[in-house]
C-alpha cells in the first residue's frame, strides 16, 4: 500500500491503541541534560536516551519530535493509520530514572499535561498516569488524584533503579491500585546495570531483546512475590505479545511446582494458584511492537481472547501497515473487535 494511502473508516469497530508513548518537552530536555551530565552509574539510561535524547539521525530525531507533540501531527499519524483512539503514556523510564522529590515533581505536572491535552481532544485519547515509584505512599496519592482526572490506569516502567515492585515497600501502590480500579501497565525499561553487560556489548539491550526478557522478568517476580494472593482483583496489562510470556507457561507452571515443593528457594514460597493462572486471571497483554497474526492467535488461545488487545508503540514503531494486517487477521469478527475494541474498552473502562 502506497505511503500516504489513507485506510477506511472502519465501520464495525473502533480502533482502540493502547501503548501510545509521549513525552512533554520539558522531559526529554531533563533526559538529554541527565546523559550529559555523565553522573548517572545507569549504563542502560545512557544507552536509550543518549540514542533517543542526542541523536541527530532521522530515527531518533522524528520520534522526539512526535513525542512531544499530542495534537497535530499526532492526531494526523492515527487518522493515517486508522487509529480512532489512543491510551497514552509516559515514556520510557518516565520519572523513574531521577532522584526521588524529581519523580514525584515530574510525575505531577506531567500528569497534568496529559490531562489538558485528553481534555483538548475527549474522543481521541485517555491517559495513563505516571507515578514515582520512589515514593510509593505519595504514588497512591498521585493515583488518588489521577483517579478524580479521569485517567484510566497507570504506567509503570518495569525496574526503578534497579528495585522491583515484587518488593513490598512498593505494595501500597498495589493497594491504592486495587481499590481504585486502575489497571497498571509493566511496560519496558532497559536492564538495570546488574543485568545488562552481556546485552549492551552486541547491542541487545533495547526493544530488540533486553526491554523484553527484564520486563518479563518482572511480571514473573511479582506473581511468584504472591501480589496476586494479596490484591486478587489487582490487573496488569504487558505488551510485546506478553514478554513472551505466554509461550513459558508449560515450564513455568513445571519448573515452579518442582521448585516449591523440594524448597530449593527461601524466597520462592508456594501461590494459591499455577503461575499460569495468575497470567490468565491478573494479566492482560497487548501486540506492542508485535503485530504478528501467529503469535496473536497463540496468545488469544492460551491467555483468552477477552485479555488480548492491540498497541501500536507510536512513535517507535508507527507502521501503518500492521493495522491492515491485524484487519485482516483470519479471526472471527467478534474476536476482532474484542482485539481491538472489546478488550481495551472493558479493562481501561473507555
Ligand atoms: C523503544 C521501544 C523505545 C519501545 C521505547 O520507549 C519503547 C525503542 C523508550 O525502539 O527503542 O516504549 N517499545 O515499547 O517497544
Ligand atoms: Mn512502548
Amino acid at each position: 500500500m502506497a505511503e500516504n494511502t489513507p485506510i477506511a473508516k472502519n465501520k464495525k469497530y473502533r480502533r482502540i491503541a493502547t501503548e501510545e508513548a509521549w513525552a512533554p518537552q520539558e522531559l526529554l530536555d531533563m533526559y538529554a541534560d541527565l546523559f550529559n551530565s555523565k553522573t548517572l552509574d545507569d549504563p542502560g539510561f545512557n544507552s536509550l536516551w543518549g540514542f533517543y535524547g542526542t541523536s541527530m539521525e532521522p530515527r531518533p530525531a522524528t520520534v522526539r519530535r512526535k513525542l512531544a507533540d499530542l495534537d497535530e501531527e499526532r492526531l494526523a499519524d492515527m487518522d493515517a493509520a486508522g487509529i480512532d483512539f489512543a491510551v497514552l503514556a509516559l515514556t520510557s523510564p518516565g520519572v523513574q530514572v531521577f532522584d526521588r522529590d524529581t519523580a514525584v515533581a515530574v510525575s505531577r505536572d506531567s500528569n497534568d499535561i496529559l490531562k489538558a491535552a485528553i481534555d483538548r481532544h475527549p474522543d481521541r485519547y485517555a491517559g495513563l498516569c505516571a507515578i514515582a515509584s520512589q515514593a510509593p505512599e505519595l504514588a497512591a496519592q498521585e493515583l488518588e488524584r489521577c483517579k478524580e482526572l479521569g485517567f484510566r490506569g497507570i504506567i509503570n516502567n518495569s525496574h526503578t533503579h534497579g528495585e522491583y515492585l515484587s518488593d513490598k515497600k512498593f505494595w501500597p501502590i498495589f493497594e491504592a491500585a486495587e481499590a481504585l480500579e486502575l489497571p497498571i501497565y509493566l511496560h519496558p525499561n532497559t536492564p538495570p546495570k546488574n543485568m545488562i553487560d552481556p546485552m549492551l556489548e552486541v547491542g541487545l539491550d533495547g526493544a530488540i531483546f533486553g526491554f523484553g526478557v527484564e520486563t518479563g522478568m518482572h511480571m514473573l517476580r511479582i506473581i511468584t512475590a504472591g501480589v496476586f494472593d494479596q490484591f486478587p482483583k489487582l490487573q496488569f496489562i504487558i505488551g510485546h505479545m506478553g514478554e513472551a510470556l505466554p509461550y513459558w507457561m508449560y515450564r513455568l507452571d513445571f519448573m515452579h511446582n518442582a521448585q516449591v515443593s523440594s524448597k530449593r528457594y527461601e524466597t520462592l514460597q508456594p501461590l494459591k494458584k499455577k503461575v499460569s493462572d495468575y497470567l490468565k486471571e491478573n494479566v492482560y497483554i497487548t501486540c506492542s511492537g508485535m503485530a504478528w497474526e501467529p503469535a496473536v492467535k497463540f496468545a488469544q488461545q492460551q491467555i483468552g481472547v477477552d485479555r488480548v488487545m492491540y498497541a501500536m508503540d507510536y512513535p517507535y514503531q508507527y507502521v501503518k501497515q500492521e493495522v491492515v494486517d491485524m484487519d485482516a487477521m483470519d479471526i472471527s469478527d467478534a474476536d476482532k473487535k474484542l482485539f481491538f475494541e472489546g478488550v481495551a474498552t472493558k479493562v481501561f473502562k473507555l
